[in-house]
């Protein structure tokens, strides 16, 4: 898929993702706008990933740590094709296999169950290494939020992984700055996490997480430092293509009223065209 189109589903995975919060009453939609073209770069671009058999040895693994952000994983994966699209009108209800967070016994194509923040890159940690002893080629993505590294247990396994040089492990920060009730520069400041992470032996790309062609150049093999894992600091909006969502902290749990529901519609409508 070109940039274009990559761009245009991403729109499409917004605007579901959108009227499945609002259905639903509960949600994390300011993260969810704010990871959303990452992850449709990754699923419809860079992963090689079958639907049709989501436990293939040989597929690419993506860990979503930031389970909060769910829902939008579930649409992605249904407009992939894991999941039946009709399934997304599920989310939250009772006897749904959609919960808040991601569990890998229900919902195929997930590949570990997140929501408690800071366990997703050690495991994804895990899977690489796994990788690795097998002399397998696939590929273990993980998208971290950017409050989220202030867990230390992302720092574990961030010294695991330039130890065990795992070259085939991508992290994705999601650097949208803000965090559930404020901003990270007013809790504990990451900033700049790029320097960080170099530090610790990681090779290190910055870019703008909403433009398709960078991130699809920035997750692509090619870019990959042989025995480096590679850390991608992705700086994004939080509440990327709603106007009065954006870089607003409120937006983090809230749910769009009726009016507020209709104008977000409107503005990703109108961003498709
Ligand atoms: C260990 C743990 N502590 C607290 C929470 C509650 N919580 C859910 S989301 C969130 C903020 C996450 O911020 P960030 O990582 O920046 O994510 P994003 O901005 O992408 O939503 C918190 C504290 C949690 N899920 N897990
Ligand atoms: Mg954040």
């Amino acid at each position: 898929m070109y940039p274009e189109e990559l761009a245009i589903l991403a729109n499409r995975i917004r605007r579901r993702d959108l009227q499945a919060v609002f259905e639903a009453g509960a949600g994390h939609i300011g993260g969810e706008m704010s990871v959303a073209d990452i992850l449709t770069a990754l699923y419809f671009h860079t992963m090689s990933v079958d639907p049709e058999n989501p436990l293939d040895p040989n597929r690419d693994r993506l860990v979503l740590s930031k389970g909060h952000t769910a829902c939008i994983l579930y649409v992605t994966l249904a407009e992939k094709g894991f999941i039946a699209k009709r399934d997304v009108a599920t989310f939250l209800k009772p006897y749904s296999a959609l919960n808040g967070h991601p569990n890998r016994v229900k919902v195929p194509g997930v590949e570990t169950n997140t929501g408690p923040l800071g366990h997703g890159l050690p495991v994804g940690v895990g899977m690489a290494k796994a990788a690795k002893l097998d002399a397998a080629a696939w590929r273990t993505f993980v998208i971290t939020g950017d409050g989220e590294m202030q867990e230390g247990s992302n720092w574990e396994a961030i010294m695991a992984a330039a130890q065990f040089k795992l070259d085939n492990l991508t992290l994705i920060i999601d650097h949208n700055r803000l965090q559930q009730g404020a901003r990270l520069a007013e809790t504990i400041n990451m900033s700049p996490l790029s320097k960080r992470l170099e530090a610790f032996g990681w090779a290190v790309e910055e870019i703008d997480g909403h433009d398709m062609e960078q991130l699809c150049s920035a997750l692509s093999p090619e870019t990959v430092t042989l025995d480096r894992p590679k850390c991608i600091v992705a700086h994004t909006n939080k509440g990327s293509g709603i106007s009065f969502m954006s870089d607003r902290v409120e937006w983090h749990h809230k749910v769009p009223d009726a009016e507020q529901y209709r104008q977000a519609a409107r503005e990703l409508g109108e961003a498709s065209n």
